[in-house]
């Protein structure tokens, strides 16, 4: 069954420039922007600008030019981070079971603390 798109999420309003952002990066088709309630000191979402639900939405469903630039963003992020010593986590949460709360899809790019292990 193929994804269904929520055009009225937050993400995508903050897309429409409805509402405002903390932008770290913009490409042609990705946005990165400053999590609101930070886990991290630095805690940044990455997402695309097309309408993709999750991970494997964007995954099964993008162009090639569009994940190109998805992982290339997200490689300019952590180098503006200062990663390389240190490191990060970056995650991406899909669906119910994935507890994702907003619908449409976004890597979470954590730094600047120890994280704790994932699977507890
Ligand atoms: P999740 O993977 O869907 O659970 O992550 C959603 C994130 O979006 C979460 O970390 C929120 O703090 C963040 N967020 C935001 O940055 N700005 C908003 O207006 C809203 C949520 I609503």
């Amino acid at each position: 069954m193929p994804y269904s798109y929520d055009s009225e999420n937050i993400f995508a309003k903050i897309l429409r420039g409805d509402i405002p952002n903390a932008t770290v990066l913009e490409t042609e088709f990705t946005l990165a922007f400053k999590d609101i309630t930070p886990k991290a000191p630095d805690h940044v979402l990455v997402i695309p600008k097309g309408a993709y639900v999750n991970y494997d939405d964007f995954c099964q469903n993008a162009s090639d030019p569009e994940i190109l630039d998805f992982m290339r963003a997200c490689g300019q992020i952590c180098k503006d981070l200062g990663v390389e010593e240190k490191g990060f986590r970056a995650i991406t949460n899909a669906g119910e079971h994935g507890c994702q709360e907003v619908p449409h899809f976004h890597m979470h790019i954590l730094a600047g603390k120890v994280m704790g292990p994932l699977l507890a």
